[in-house]
């Protein structure tokens, strides 16, 4: 098996630092000629969190490059003996876009395997019509990471992965059940564990209705998670947009268990010294991916014949204070 690893964030420099600590032949996939250059000479440093630089710093090398020579075999791109191929999907969402998908089809073989790693909902559906020959996952990872530089990541949060195929295991490919065995051996083996699930669907509603409530509102007022429960305002806000996009998965044929509202309120307090990513894209400029969250929900709500107006208004306030707004 060989993982190939594509994006050059916080999540990809730790997965792919994983996937080489385990002996795997792995290759990363990067925006930058130059940081493909510096991790193929330096590899890359995993740190963990401890007082003052005391935690622990691991440097793995592997094969970097830029991404325009995905699919373009190299010595190191020789397939193994097994001939599984996974690549890892870890860039953001607002990433995934038509170059990205096109650089993605010229490269990909019939049987390899796609593992998203993105926020929000309406990628895995346009990959999987972009790549008919591979099997789409869909994965949801709570690890926190933090990049620190073009070859240095923070393991901020011990987290975990779980990952399926949004069908379900019906539409099995030969070999899907070993493959995906492989993948989960050689991930726990760096210390990054991922289970298969049947149920992806579910976990990928219930990320997206956390980040649905706490992004927006910690991003519009400036706040960190656990912020969100000190004020009954607050508090107020955080159900009435749970309460709409409960009642838009509702339409959709999405049942949510009761136990999901205290399931956000843990969220915020387990993680309540974090800045959402929503919160740290606006504070830095970027592009945020409201329109993949509130947007995805609204959208989701249209399909439905229903309204998710929070949601969308929400959406609109979010890309308002983007200063790169075109
Ligand atoms: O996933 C998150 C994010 O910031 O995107 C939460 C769960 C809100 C943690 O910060």
């Amino acid at each position: 098996m060989r993982i190939e690893v594509i994006g050059g964030g916080a999540l990809g420099l730790l997965f792919a630092a994983g996937a080489a600590s385990a002996a795997t032949p792995t290759v990363l996939y990067t925006r930058t000629g130059e940081q493909a250059a510096i991790i193929a000479r330096e590899g890359i440093e995993v740190r963990s969190p401890g007082e003052a630089g005391t935690g622990r710093r691991i440097r793995r090398n592997l094969h970097a490059r830029p991404i325009e020579a995905f699919g373009v075999s190299g010595a190191e791109g020789r397939p193994t003996d097994d001939g599984d191929r996974w690549i890892v999907l870890t860039v953001k969402q607002k990433d995934v876009d038509d170059v990205l998908i096109a650089t993605l089809a010229r490269g990909i073989r019939p049987g390899d395997r796609l593992l998203c790693l993105q926020n929000g909902i309406g990628h895995i559906e346009r990959l999987a019509a972009a790549l008919p020959q591979a099997d789409v996952y869909a994965a949801i990872t709570t690890e926190g990471a933090r990049r620190l530089g073009p070859d240095v990541a923070l393991h901020a949060g011990q987290g975990s992965t779980s990952f399926g195929l949004p069908q379900g295991g019906e539409s099995s490919t030969p070999g899907r059940i070993g493959a995906e065995k492989k993948l989960t051996d050689t991930f726990a083996a760096a210390g990054l564990p991922l289970s298969a699930s049947n149920d992806i669907q579910t976990a990928i509603y219930r990320k997206l209705l956390m980040n649905a409530v706490i992004n927006p509102l910690t991003a519009l007022w400036h706040v960190e998670n656990g912020a969100l429960l000190e004020s009954a305002d607050r508090l107020a806000a955080m159900k009435a947009l749970f309460d709409e996009t409960v009642a838009v998965y509702a339409s959709a044929g999405v049942v949510v268990p009761p136990e999901w509202w205290d399931e956000l309120l843990g969220v915020c307090r387990a993680t309540s010294r974090n800045r959402s990513s929503m919160l740290e894209d606006v504070s830095h400029g970027r592009e945020t991916e409201a329109k993949w969250i509130g947007g995805g929900i609204a959208a989701l709500a249209r399909r439905c014949g229903t309204a998710a107006p929070l949601n969308e208004m929400l959406l609109r306030l979010i890309e308002g204070i983007r200063p790169d707004k075109r």
